[in-house]
């Protein structure tokens, strides 16, 4: 025959046990970074051929892509080309803004906050 052994004691009024632990949550403080869209804006004298090599040579898109893009900046305006970190938004911004510059095309290439 066993005598019945207590597993947990009782010391105080709450001694801690594991049965009487309080859980807390708190609210992890991670933010994600900002996302920028970079803008392609139209004008009355790049040649489309030209932003179409554009937005194949420094956005990865395909020509059916690119001239699909190049045809809604023509229509409407303007039009979102990608979306990026700051950082890859701005060398994007600069890298278009200086392809153009040297080719003597007024393209404008512009970034803003999503
Ligand atoms: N509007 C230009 C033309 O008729 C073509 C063009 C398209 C220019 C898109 C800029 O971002 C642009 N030649």
């Amino acid at each position: 025959m066993s005598a019945h052994v207590p597993i947990t004691t009782m010391t105080g009024p709450d001694d801690d046990d594991a049965d009487s632990a309080i859980v807390t949550k708190t609210r992890s403080r991670t933010k994600r970074p900002p996302l920028y869209k970079v803008l392609l804006l139209n004008d009355d004298y790049t040649p489309m051929e030209f932003v179409v090599a554009v937005l194949e040579r420094f956005f990865g898109m395909s020509h059916a892509q690119a001239f699909e893009i190049m045809l809604t900046v023509h229509k409407k305006g303007v039009a979102v080309v990608g979306v990026f970190s700051h950082e890859i938004a701005e060398t994007k911004v600069a890298q278009v803004m200086d392809f153009a510059r040297r080719h003597q095309h007024p393209l404008q290439c512009t970034m803003e906050k999503e």
